[in-house]
């Protein structure tokens, strides 16, 4: 970590913030992370469950780990680390807020654009004419659910081995690329291509504050790594650039 600034200056002297978020910023809203140790899950990586072959192979299986996490997404609150994003939004001048998570927590607390890279579980896809659909309409009750046209509905994420969508993939190297703070927070890094954003922005002359509850493969380039739960630190960093930016 080089700290060559403090983060006071830093915070002051940004005008473009971008933000990387993942499973860690729902944590505190009770949203299992997906490589945690917790959880009734645990047992399967998410490797084995989020690819297209293990859908093919076990659709029902598939089905109940979303339709078990779409309960729980249902019946939670999103907490201050995402409503500090979503006035900082509101607040700065040039702000991007990209994620990987798919529970759609962000939204919910009032973000008003969030580039979403890997889908949202709350809708569903036709594997066979590729409508969508909302999970409220249709979903498991221990039988795959079908479209009107007769194909599997699977949800709209997406999977290993699949590419993300095109437009939140360009707005978000976009994102990266132009920003001059760049936060990345609550995500192992390890999934590509999203873990590529924080060291894009990185060498495209940002800099980069990591907020993790644990070291991970980011921690080494970081310029600040504030260890903590996302919940307590965001509003906390918010606030300080709010402080510093108005004088
Ligand atoms: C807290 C906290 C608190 C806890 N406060 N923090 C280049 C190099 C190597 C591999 C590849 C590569 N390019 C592509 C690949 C293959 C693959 C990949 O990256 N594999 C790696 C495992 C090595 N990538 C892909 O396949 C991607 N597609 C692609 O690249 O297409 C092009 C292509 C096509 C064909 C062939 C080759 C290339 C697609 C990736 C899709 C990922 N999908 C999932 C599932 C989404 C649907 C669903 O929800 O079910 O996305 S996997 C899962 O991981 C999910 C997440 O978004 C993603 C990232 O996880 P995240 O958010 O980081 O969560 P965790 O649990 O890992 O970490 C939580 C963190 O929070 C931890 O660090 C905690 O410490 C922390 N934390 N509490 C703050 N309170
Ligand atoms: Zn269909």
């Amino acid at each position: 970590m080089h700290h060559t600034e403090s983060l006071c200056a830093l915070l002051r002297d940004s005008r473009s913030i971008s933000v990387l978020t993942g499973a860690g910023v729902s944590a505190e809203s009770g949203v299992p992370t997906f490589r945690g140790k917790e959880g009734l899950w645990s047992k399967f990586k998410p490797e084995e469950l989020a690819n297209l072959q293990a859908f093919m192979a076990n659709p029902e299986l598939v089905w109940e780990w979303y339709e078990y996490r779409r309960r729980i997404i249902d019946q939670v609150q999103p907490n201050p680390g995402h409503y500090a994003l979503a006035q900082w939004e509101k607040e700065a001048g040039s702000f991007h807020l990209i994620t990987q998570n798919v529970d759609g927590l962000h939204q919910r607390a009032g973000s008003g654009k969030v580039i979403e890279l890997h889908g949202n579980i709350l809708h569903n896809r036709c594997l066979r004419c590729g409508n969508t659909s909302q999970s409220r309409e249709v979903h498991f009750e221990g039988k795959v659910p079908g479209c009107s046209c007769g194909g599997m509905l699977r949800p709209d994420v997406v999977w290993f081995g699949e590419t993300l969508p095109e437009k939140a993939i360009e707005e978000a190297f976009a994102a990266a690329e132009t920003a001059d703070l760049f936060l990345s927070v609550g995500t192992s890094a390890i999934v590509y291509p999203a873990a590529s954003l924080p060291q894009v922005a990185k060498s495209s002359g940002a800099v980069l504050i990591e907020i993790n509850v644990e070291h991970t493969a980011l921690t080494p380039i970081a310029d600040h790594f504030l260890q903590g739960p996302s919940g307590e630190i965001l509003p906390v960093l918010f606030e300080k650039w709010r402080t510093v930016r108005i004088g």
